[in-house]
Formats: C-alpha cells, sequence, structure tokens
C-alpha cells in the first residue's frame, strides 16, 4: 500500500477494508478534502427511475410496459375494466425438426462441391457466374427456421360500478422491476402491483382496494396459438404450403382448494396446455387464483374457461409457464416442463411480502450496481408523463430522461436475459404474433451482438451468461454447416438463426450470406474473460470455441492470386451484411478474422497452449488484406474501392475494427481512424434504431462526444410507427421501447453501450476515463461501470473537467489510467482502490 502524489493530479490508493484512521491520514496527507463520490441523482437510487403514464395502454408495441425474468416475460397495459397481461415463454418457437422431418440446421448439400469454382469466377470477376451459382449453392432451406410465438394474454377484468376513474397511474419502477397502478373510484382507492420474480419463476399480481372488497373479477386466457404459425419468410422458398395449424391451445380447469398455507382462503387454477402443431412443441401455462377473504368459482363463459372472484377485499394472481424445449440436438426437446411448472407453482404458497423480498433482492442486486447522474444546468421533469418528457426532449435536452433511458437498457436486459434461458432474442423476451417481424430470431450480422455489448461494461456479467452458452449450442450445428458449404474445418453461424441450430446461410444470398456470424460472436467468448479474469472458463468455454471459430477462417481466407492484392489473404466468397456485393474481400471479414485471430492468439499464450497453432495464425494474420483508404478518404468497405460517399446504408460493417473491434483506434492509428470518420459521416446521422444506436458508438470510439451527442438526439424522438420499415428513422416509442421501427430491442441496449463508452472505454489496454464526454453534460457522476481487465470505476465531473476517479481493483492487474493526455500507470492489489483527484 503506498501513496503516490504528483502534478497536476492525485493518486491515492487504499485496500479495501483497511482500518479508517489510515484512510484519514492517507487523504490528510494528501492535502486535499476528498469528498465521497455522490451519485447526487436518483439513477440506480431513487424514486424518478420509473416510466409513468395517466391512461392505460391501448397497444401493445408502443404502450405497454415490459416485465420479465428473462424466461417469462408480460407486457402490462393496466386497464382499469380489463387488465391484459400478454404473456410470453422465451423457448415457445415453432420450427425445427418437429416441424420439417429433413432439418438439418438449414444446409443444402452441393456448396462445397461448387466453393472453387465460385472462388474461380469471382477472382476472374465474372460476378454473374459466382452470384447465379451462389444463388442455388450458397443458401440455406427456410423449412423450419420457425418463429417465436406469442403464448397469450391473461385478461383479468373487474365489475366496477360505474363512474370515472381519477388519479389513475401506472408505472414501470426501475429500481424496483414492479409494475405500480393506483386509481380512484367513487371514492374507493384501488392498487395493484405486478412483477416477475427471477428466484421463483414466477409472475405475481397483488390487487388491493380501501373498499369492503374488490368489485368481482374474472380472470380467463386467451391464445393466439390456434392460428396457422407457418412463416412464409419474405414469400420465398416455400410459399404455398399446405402445413397444419396449430392446436388450440386447450384450457383445463383445476379444482378449487380452500387451504394456502394454513391460512383461510381460496385457490383456484387455470391451466393452458397444448403443442404447438408444426412442430409438437408443448407448452403448459398455470395461472392461479388465491384471495384469503372471498370466493372464487370456476365458469364456463362460451369457449372459455373463466374463474371468478367474489367479495374478495385482496387477491393475488399467479402465473407460470414452461415448454418441453431443451437446447440440444438432435430433438431440442425433452424439458420435463409440468414438472418444472409444479415446482415454480410451490412458490405461491410463499407470503406476498417474501416474494416481493426475494424478488428485490435478486434484481437490486444486479440493476443497484450502476448510478448514473447527468447535470447540463437543465431542469428534471421526471414528474411529467415519460412520453410527454420524450416528445419535448429536441427542446429540453432533459439529463433525467438520459439517466432513465440507460437505466432502462439495463432493465430490459435483466428482465430479458438470465441463466438457464434462451438470450435476448430480437425482442427481448416480447412478442405478441405468431408471425413476428424477422421471426424475432437471432441476427447474428448485428443485432443478437448489440444486445449484449453493455453487458460487461454496464456491470451485469451475469446476464451476458445467456448468450456465452447459447454460443456454446451453435458450435456443433456451425461445424456441419462449414463443411457443408465449404467442406472446411471450424464452425460459424450466417445471418439468421433460431434455437434449433439453424447455422446456414440464410435463404437469400442478398440478405442471408455472411459466413462472419461465427467469429464476431467469439469476441463475446473473449470479453468476459478480459473483464472476469475467468481462467478457467477461458481454458474450458472460451478458447475451445474461438480456436475452432479461428481454424475456419484460416481454410476460409484464400490467397489472392492477382493484381495488387496478390498475396494476401482474401475473404471469397464474401458479401458486407446485407449491403453486398456478392463478391470477395468485404473489409468486415477481414476485421473479423484479424480480431480473433489476435483474441486467440493472446488467449493461447495466456493459457499457455498451442504454440505452434499461435505461430500459425500470427503468420496468417500479417497476411490478411488490411483495411484500406479509399478515394474520398473513407474506409473501404471492400477491397475495391467502390464506397458511394452518397450511400446512407444502415449497415456499417467496415467500421467493425472501430467498434465492437479494437484494431482501430484514434491513437493507435489515427489515419485509419480518421478514414473511419469520413465513412460515417458519409453515411449520415440517421439510420434505423440499432443503426443510430452503433454510429454513437462509433462517434465515442472517435473520440468525439459532440457528434455522439447529436445521435442521441436523434433516437431521443417519439414516433408512433410500427410498421416494419428499413428506411424510416429509428426512434423511441412512448414507453421507450426501440424503434426500428417495428420494436427491436438491440436500440434499447445499444444506447447504453454507446453511452458507457463515451464515459468510459478500456478496449486499448488503457482505462480511459471520460473519453467522449460532450459539451452538453457539464458535470456528472457515475459509479459500478467496470473496464477490462476487473477494474469498477466511479467517477465525478464539473464543468466538462474530471475531478476524482476511484477505481477498484477486483483482480489485482497492472492499471493505467488516462484522462485528457494525462496517465498513469500503477500495479495494483485485489480489492485496492485507487482514488485520483485530477483538478486542483
Ligand atoms: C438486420 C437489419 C434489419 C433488421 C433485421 C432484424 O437484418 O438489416 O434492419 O434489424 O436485422
Amino acid at each position: 500500500m503506498g501513496l503516490r502524489s504528483s502534478n497536476p493530479f492525485t493518486v491515492i490508493r487504499f485496500r479495501l477494508f483497511c482500518p479508517l484512521w489510515f484512510l484519514f491520514c492517507l487523504v490528510g496527507c494528501a492535502g486535499y478534502p476528498f469528498a465521497p463520490l455522490q451519485s447526487h441523482g436518483q439513477s440506480g437510487g431513487g424514486k424518478s427511475l420509473a416510466l409513468h403514464y395517466s391512461k392505460p395502454a391501448s397497444d401493445w408495441m408502443t404502450q405497454a410496459l415490459p416485465l420479465g425474468n428473462g424466461k417469462i416475460g408480460a407486457m402490462v397495459f393496466g386497464g382499469v375494466e380489463c387488465e391484459r397481461l400478454a404473456v410470453n415463454e422465451k423457448s415457445l418457437w415453432a420450427g425445427g425438426p418437429g416441424e420439417f422431418e429433413a432439418y438439418n440446421g438449414g444446409n443444402l448439400s452441393g456448396g462445397a462441391e461448387k466453393i472453387e469454382e465460385i472462388r474461380n469466377a469471382i477472382e476472374k470477376g465474372d460476378y454473374k457466374k459466382a452470384q447465379a451459382l451462389a444463388d442455388t449453392h450458397l443458401v440455406g432451406f427456410g423449412a423450419g427456421f420457425g418463429a417465436y410465438q406469442a403464448l397469450g394474454d391473461i385478461l383479468i377484468c373487474f365489475s366496477h360500478e360505474k363512474g370515472k376513474p381519477l388519479n389513475y397511474r401506472r408505472e414501470l419502477d426501475l429500481n424496483e422491476a414492479i409494475h405500480k397502478l393506483s386509481y380512484d373510484l367513487n371514492g374507493k382507492h384501488y392498487e395493484r402491483e405486478l412483477f416477475i420474480s427471477y428466484p421463483h419463476n414466477l409472475l405475481v399480481m397483488h390487487c388491493v382496494t380501501t373498499a369492503d372488497s374488490l368489485p368481482e373479477l374474472e380472470v380467463a386466457f386467451q391464445s393466439p396459438l390456434s392460428s396457422l404459425n407457418y412463416r412464409d419468410m419474405f414469400g420465398s422458398v416455400f410459399s404455398g404450403k399446405n402445413l397444419p395449424s396449430i392446436q388450440r391451445g386447450r384450457t383445463l380447469l383445476l379444482e378449487t382448494s380452500l387451504q394456502k398455507r394454513g391460512e383461510r382462503g381460496t385457490v383456484a387454477s387455470l391451466t393452458i396446455d397444448g403443442k404447438i402443431n408444426s412442430n409438437g412443441l408443448a407448452y403448459q401455462g398455470e395461472i392461479r387464483l388465491y384471495c384469503p377473504v372471498g370466493e372464487i368459482e370456476i365458469k364456463q363463459k362460451g369457449d372459455t374457461p373463466t374463474l371468478v372472484l367474489k367479495k374478495g377485499k385482496e387477491c393475488f394472481l399467479f402465473f407460470t409457464a414452461a415448454t418441453d424445449y431443451t437446447p440440444i440436438s438432435p430433438t431440442y426437446k425433452g424439458n420435463d416442463f409440468v414438472k418444472a411448472n409444479a415446482l415454480s407453482m410451490k412458490n405461491t404458497f410463499l407470503s406476498y411480502g417474501e416474494l416481493k423480498k426475494r424478488h428485490l433482492e435478486d434484481y437490486q442486486t444486479l440493476f443497484k450496481r450502476v448510478q448514473f447522474h447527468l447535470d447540463n444546468g437543465n431542469p428534471s421533469y421526471s414528474e411529467m408523463e415519460t412520453d410527454k418528457r420524450l416528445a419535448r426532449f429536441s427542446k429540453t435536452n432533459e439529463p433525467a430522461l438520459i439517466e432513465l433511458v440507460y437505466q432502462y437498457g439495463r432493465y430490459l436486459l435483466i428482465a430479458s436475459s438470465r441463466s438457464g434461458a434462451l438470450p435476448a432474442n430480437l425482442q427481448g423476451i416480447w412478442n405478441d404474433s405468431n408471425v413476428p417481424p424477422w421471426c424475432c430470431d437471432y441476427h447474428i450480422n448485428i443485432n443478437l451482438q448489440m444486445n449484449y455489448w453493455m453487458a460487461e461494461a454496464t456491470n451485469l456479467s451475469e446476464c451476458h451468461l445467456p448468450l456465452l452458452d447459447y454460443i456454446q449450442t451453435l458450435v456443433e450445428p456451425g461445424r456441419k454447416t462449414v463443411q457443408n458449404y465449404y467442406g472446411i474445418d471450424g464452425w460459424t453461424v450466417h445471418t439468421m438463426n433460431n434455437p434449433f441450430g439453424f447455422t446456414a446461410p440464410g435463404w437469400e444470398v442478398g440478405w442471408g450470406f455472411f459466413p462472419g456470424g461465427g467469429g464476431w460472436l467469439c469476441k463475446h467468448l473473449y470479453q468476459h474473460y478480459l473483464y472476469t479474469g475467468d481462467l478457467i472458463y477461458l481454458r474450458e468455454k472460451a478458447y475451445p470455441v474461438m480456436k475452432e471459430a479461428a481454424l475456419f477462417w484460416l481454410d476460409y481466407l484464400q490467397p489472392w492470386k492477382t493484381g495488387k492484392w496478390a498475396g494476401y489473404l482474401v475473404s471469397t466468397p464474401s458479401f458486407s451484411p446485407e449491403h453486398g456485393l456478392f463478391g470477395a474481400g468485404a473489409s468486415m471479414d477481414h476485421q473479423i478474422a484479424e480480431e480473433l485471430f489476435a483474441d486467440c492468439i493472446e488467449a493461447s499464450s495466456i493459457l499457455k497452449v498451442d504454440e505452434q497453432f499461435r505461430s500459425q495464425l500470427i503468420e496468417a494474420k500479417a497476411k490478411i488484406l488490411p483495411p484500406q483508404i479509399g478515394s474520398w478518404g473513407q474506409l473501404q468497405e471492400w477491397m475495391e474501392d467502390r464506397d458511394d460517399p452518397k450511400d446512407k446504408h444502415r449497415h456499417i460493417s467496415h467500421l467493425f475494427a472501430l467498434h465492437p473491434g479494437r484494431s482501430i483506434s484514434v491513437n493507435k492509428n489515427p489515419e485509419l481512424a480518421e478514414a473511419c470518420k469520413k465513412s460515417l459521416k458519409g453515411r449520415g446521422d440517421g439510420g434505423t434504431g440499432w443503426s443510430i444506436a452503433w454510429k454513437i458508438n462509433f462517434w465515442a470510439r472517435l473520440l468525439d462526444g459532440d457528434h455522439a451527442w447529436k445521435l442521441i438526439k436523434n433516437l431521443f424522438r417519439l414516433t408512433s410507427q410500427t410498421e416494419v420499415s428499413v428506411n424510416s428513422p429509428g426512434a423511441l416509442y412512448a414507453n421507450l421501447l426501440d424503434a426500428h421501427p417495428p420494436f427491436q430491442i438491440d436500440g434499447n441496449m445499444g444506447v447504453v453501450s454507446g453511452i458507457t463508452e463515451m464515459l468510459l472505454q478500456s478496449h486499448m489496454g488503457k482505462v480511459h476515463l471520460l473519453p467522449a464526454l460532450p459539451s452538453q453534460w457539464q458535470s456528472g457522476s457515475i459509479k459500478g461501470i467496470k473496464a477490462e481487465g476487473g477494474f469498477e470505476i466511479q467517477m465525478r465531473w464539473e464543468m466538462g473537467q474530471l475531478v476524482e476517479s476511484e477505481v477498484t481493483s477486483l483482480l489485482g492487474n497492472p492499471l493505467t489510467l488516462y484522462y485528457d493526455e494525462k496517465e498513469i500507470s500503477i500495479s495494483t492489489k485485489k480489492g485496492e482502490t485507487i482514488k485520483t483527484r485530477w483538478v486542483q
């Protein structure tokens, strides 16, 4: 332990748990009144972190509010007469081997035999021939791709006496992950609380009133699982097939019982079960209603069995659901969902207080790790309805709304990505359709990765695990795919993926051809190690998968034979994601391969394994065609200088090396960073939700906070456009969900990553504090974000200047702190906190 003091800043270091008197001495010796960092506002701690509205939602996508525990999701409408809870179970997927007997992850045979011919045609410049061959041989077979399915709606209808509800408020409290609703009617007060507990795997709702009793209420379940679920994606390949429709969800009624934990009361259940007809995936959901005082009757209302509560003073509603899906090939079935539900339902015998307490402990352990406060001199309007705040943002630049959207992104990741379930899909976990946009799948040419960019940096490493586990399940099908299409070893996954191991290219080259998916996903595996330092994980889980992805690229890259690039390793065939052209040398492929090789070289040295393989990677890496600067100073998207300066395409794949990659940076290779800037300027400041979010990350990496802020302003606009469009500008809905449009959750997660990158970057081996602080954010503080190497950071800035920072070393790694051209390098001990005063 020591104290070093140097101008123009002061570093104070101490071990956690060191005696207080010693701390005082250190602070005193340094001669600075070292005020403890404060979070100033309430982000992560106070009441204002809530979305709230004065009327019920009337639209699923734009107004209802999301709750989830990673497995079960619900969109809450908050109706006074009828509450609608649109519920989801994350593994409820149509498609897979159960739907299409010959299903094999989409692989169409023949590619491997043709790959040489395709490569030769490309090298000779015969793109027409190459494309024609690819259209037949490098496409996947979409039958059995399936789609994520909506489970249904729990409808809770109250027979209120006539009257106008007053003081209505529905709110999603991010500090508690609880939906709260209250209103008055004829002088009586009514309240509902709703949450979805991860530890209990249970949706829990509590209704209470100051009236003598609740109005009679009816609970029923409606499911869309009765229509044709078969998705004819983009009208291609399998139109006209006559697949059977889904079986109607069967609803069973269980007997009411009179006991709950020895208390008086009535309990009744509705069980919904069925099979998706197309693939036989079995599902079951159970609603349980409990009232300590009152009666519950079961009625058949037409087709619909209904629970009716009479004279209840308060009531509790519980829901859980599961399917027989498992992530294991070849059947992807076998989960004992009935048993799983029975176990979850046992938790209904806990008291409401106990359920809520455990839920809060679990959620807040994750959520409250980060506190964020901004001050730009403008007031906060947290008492104003959320959509109104958003509508005014262009004028108010309201800092508290930025904090809210930031913490909402973290909330959404916690709600949609927890261990033991699939990763967050295009809509996280929420979906109201059986033919959702893009099948609500896993898109691996940007979207899935963007969902997780912020996981480690915003201290939600646990929420990263569903993705990391999922990547493991892609290796085996991904091996078959690369053998099948390219005749080589290793593994990869292309543009679109479902939970049944669809790793083949999509069924049209124009969007489906992208061999870089596997290599890109490996960034996440390695990143988890960089933040956690978990060597066992690196050795046993991450590195073997990274190595096999690198094997794929070692064979896939080809020595170019002709012209000025002769001798370089080039990706062929290649296709810059969703932008083309079908040919050779899409820069993104090269950057993915180069970074994967770099990560494998680093990882194998850390693990002290594979020396020979490492040399092979070092040699190959040096030969990969490096990024090129084109005629208008741009970073070329392809090996040929084809970029159009007027092109506004939403994918900016050729800047991968800038973000999420690390091989281009302002300090390391400024000329390439400058070229990235040109490319970005060309693409403009618009784009779909995720595209804007990516641009925020890019500008942060270019250390231009003011430009990043411009993009934030472009995203923080209120929209209600729900139709699918790749040309409409992205924005936010009234419920702050990101509008691609339509709703796509990547933009919510991507903006959190972007804001974090503006405040902290650590991908270049240094902990760079406030690398891209916009002039708008004059003062503020952030606490609990993390840097590579295992550091937890807290800092405060005023008048655009970093005032002080506290870095806690979690792993005892050496630390280099960097701010405004000042650098401090020190060794650290595990648990030690380094306080630095940056302003005299
Ligand atoms: C990619 C994007 C689209 C959309 C889809 C889900 O293909 O090009 O804009 O986000 O994923």
